[in-house]
């Protein structure tokens, strides 16, 4: 008999050592894994809208619009500021209330544990795959549609110059983090794709945390060569796959469509994650599969867990390493 093999060919594993990154076409079905995804956000987004609706705090249900152009009319209300923590699929790190909305739909869970994403991840990381609490949705609305005054709203705002290990603890900086963004539309140059810097993924840079500019924990321009940056478009049903010291933004959307991704990542079983407030769940092991988390509704309790937790702690746990007094970020 002869076994096919499923995961990357041993070029593309290399490819992904060497350059620090690897885009795979058509990994992910677009009918069978994606369009779930999209269908249980789009019941979400009708429901916000409608209890919206009914509690006055939104002018119209909007019920002629797609999905989209629905958030996008959130964004311009005061619901702004609530919006993006509904669709997430994790928790903020501050702030966090008993009844922090998150999202961990059943869709989200299988495309999590989708396992042609596991079979291209086990040839990365190996067969002992555990699904690491960092991991976000983010949506980026065409940004000549966006008011202004909310372009720095997370579902507008370009990402800052960062590695993911720096967002990370560094308890966790030997740990093989493997980041996988995953396009739900096209990603395309003028959406607002990634760029990244190849061969970039040697050492860990610092980082500097958001300052008056705005953003989020970035890398200083004085430590950047943007001339080696390259934009990575990824087709809808295709995946990035980062080391985690690869050196990576994201690119203004001018395009007159959304931008939806989600980034996930995962670490070999038993190594720490970087985040240890949130919880992770073993995807994948071929030494004790019963130690496979296959219940969506295990997956939203133990967030729910986490976050009764961290609303009742009296000091709140640290993200990241960084402080504002590095000398490269004055
Ligand atoms: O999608 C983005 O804009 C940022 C994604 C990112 O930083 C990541 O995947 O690690
Ligand atoms: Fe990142």
């Amino acid at each position: 008999m002869v076994a096919t093999m499923a995961g990357l060919s041993p070029a593309r594993v290399r490819q992904f050592q060497e350059e620090g990154y690897l885009v795979v076409d058509n990994l992910l079905d677009v009918g069978l894994d994606i369009q779930p995804v999209v269908d249980e956000y789009t019941d979400l987004v009708d429901t916000l809208v409608r209890r919206w609706y009914a509690e006055g705090k939104l002018p119209s249900t909007y019920p002629d619009l797609p999905f989209w152009k629905r958030l996008l009319k959130i964004v311009e209300t005061d619901q702004a500021a609530e919006i993006y923590a509904h669709l997430d699929i994790s928790l903020p790190q501050s702030g966090i209330t008993a009844d922090w909305p998150i999202h961990t739909g059943r869709a989200v869970f299988d495309i999590l544990r989708s396992p042609r994403l596991l079979d291209a991840v086990e040839s990365l990381i190996g067969p002992e795959i555990y699904s690491n609490p960092v991991q976000h949705i983010r949506i980026k609305m065409p940004e000549r549609l966006v008011p202004p005054d909310k372009r720095s709203h997370p579902m507008a705002a370009t990402t800052d110059w960062h590695q993911d290990q720096g967002v990370v603890l560094p308890e966790a900086d030997d740990s093989e983090i493997l980041t996988v963004w995953l396009p739900l539309t096209d990603a395309t140059i003028d959406m607002g794709c990634l760029a990244l810097m190849p061969r970039s993924h040697r050492e860990l840079m610092a980082h500097c945390p958001a300052g008056a500019k705005g953003g989020g924990l970035h890398i200083p321009d004085q430590l950047l060569r943007p001339a080696e940056a390259v934009p990575v478009p990824v087709k809808q049903g295709g995946a990035l796959f980062m080391h985690r010291r690869t050196m990576h933004s994201s690119l203004p959307n001018t395009s007159d469509e959304i931008r939806w991704s989600f980034d996930l990542r995962y670490n070999r079983i038993g190594q720490p994650t970087g985040r240890p407030a949130f919880p992770g769940f073993v995807a994948r092991s071929r030494r004790d599969p019963a130690s496979e988390l296959r219940d969506p509704e295990q997956w939203t309790a133990l967030w729910h867990t986490a976050r009764a937790t961290l609303s009742e702690l009296a000091e709140k746990p640290t993200f990241n390493r960084w402080t504002t007094d590095l000398p490269v970020c004055a």
